[in-house]
């Protein structure tokens, strides 16, 4: 199958195998997969067949959009209190001497930095450690939002929050409307893992479980707020394991509609409790991304965050069902490059991440953290091509 079949030549084809092509039709009339076409889909469906469905899908919903935002990250801690064995970042606090601890002015004068660039998120997450409890992020956020109130912060997962709450002894619910009403504007995606007990509790057993995780973020959703999700897939989880986690994902977002994207993580094996467990292939990223696209029909983005999968298979993703790219990063995380990822220094200027976005066909756009459109950069010129296309008469850019 080569990467321009359409879906409508797929169906055409007379050696498709009947399993596939009914599943082919579903999608093609926009019918929802059971979890059982799903984990057939993982099992039995090659890489090609994935993309034309994938992509579908994605033209379906975003055209050739692919959406990028500015955004920094403020990682307050590498401390933790919990030991999640695929964690290659966190130190416990017996191995302080290894760690950071940022206090809430250092971690505003990281902002102050970013006073005079046009970065629109500050995306923040870390370990957790008891002194960084819900009056210090209520204070925190208050305060990065009192300097500079436009700046959308998106802070903190289900894991800080059920342990800063159960401390304060404070319902979800409270707790929630309390953090919405200091500034937090959205949750990222972070903790969620694989909510199945059987393999949770193997892998990340003392923090907040698959539950506590969805509840949190319907609560969140009830507030009338918006919040990502991921899967950290490709360990000792299975196909079984990994549809469990995308139809409970799905059920919520039938029932609110506040997720807005959905980020699959690949297992990096570097320096953790699981280094004996081998990296999938880059094929199973791609068919992973297809089969995620596909299966949930509710969720409007598929990200493929790039300072843990590389820069070169975000870019292939984005013809297997991905629309969305995350941000500049300004070389603000450590959690992947700690994990062995082949991105060192996360950073990409935003010439960089247009090329790299319309080098492949598809039509660049800033965003904000809900998607609103900043811009759209497909016809721009920046000023370093300008010396070599000069004769355009296309806008200048200056990054
Ligand atoms: O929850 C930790 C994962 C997550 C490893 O919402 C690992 O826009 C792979 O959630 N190999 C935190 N993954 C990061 C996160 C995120 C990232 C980018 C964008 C958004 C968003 C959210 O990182 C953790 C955990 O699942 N993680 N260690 C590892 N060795
Ligand atoms: Fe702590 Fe998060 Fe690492 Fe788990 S993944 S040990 S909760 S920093």
């Amino acid at each position: 199958m080569s990467s321009t079949t359409t879906l409508d030549t797929l169906l055409k084809d007379p050696s498709l195998a009947k399993p596939l092509r009914d599943i082919a039709e579903k999608v093609a009339h926009q019918q929802r997969l059971s979890p059982a076409e799903g984990i057939f889909l993982f099992e039995e469906a090659d890489l090609g067949y994935l993309g034309v469905l994938a992509n579908f899908v994605r033209e379906q919903k975003q055209g050739g959009n692919t959406y990028f935002n500015r955004n920094f990250h403020i990682e307050p801690t590498n401390l933790c209190v919990y030991t999640c064995k695929f964690c290659s970042y966190s130190r416990l606090i017996k191995q302080r001497h290894e760690g950071w601890e940022y206090t809430a002015e250092q971690m505003l004068d990281i902002v102050y930095k970013y006073d005079n660039e046009p970065v629109t998120e500050v995306h923040i997450v870390g370990g957790v450690l008891p002194q960084y409890d819900l009056p210090f992020y209520v204070d925190l956020f208050k305060r990065i939002k009192a300097h500079r109130p436009e700046l959308h912060i998106k802070a903190l997962t289900p894991v800080e929050y059920h342990y800063i709450f159960k401390k304060a002894k404070v319902s979800y619910e409270d707790g929630m409307k309390m953090i919405a009403d200091s500034g937090v504007d959205s949750l990222p995606g972070g903790g969620a893992e694989i909510f199945h007990p059987e393999i949770r509790e193997q892998i990340a057993g003392d923090k907040c479980t698959g539950e506590q995780w969805l509840r949190m973020h319907e609560i969140w959703h009830e507030l009338g707020r918006k919040s990502n999700a991921t899967m950290l897939y490709g360990h000792i989880e299975n196909y079984s394991h990994r549809i469990h986690h995308l139809d409970e994902l799905r059920k919520l977002q039938d029932k609110t509609g506040g997720f807005q994207t959905f980020i699959p993580l690949k297992f990096r094996n570097q320096d953790n409790e699981m280094s004996h467990i081998p990296e999938v292939s880059t094929i199973e990223d791609l068919r992973n991304y297809a089969v995620s696209r596909i299966y949930l029909d509710n969720f409007g983005h598929i990200k493929a965050y790039w300072p843990m999968i590389s820069r070169n298979v975000a870019q292939m993703a984005l013809s297997f069902g991905v629309d969305d790219i995350d941000g500049t990063i300004d070389d603000t995380t450590k959690i992947y490059s700690m994990a062995g990822s082949e991105e060192q220094n996360p950073a990409m200027s935003t010439p960089e991440l247009v090329k790299l976005i319309r080098s492949v066909g598809r039509r660049p756009i800033e965003r904000d953290t809900l998607y609103n459109v900043i811009q759209d950069y497909s016809d721009v010129v920046f000023e370093e091509d300008h010396q070599f296309r000069g004769y355009l008469d296309l806008p200048v850019v200056n990054n």
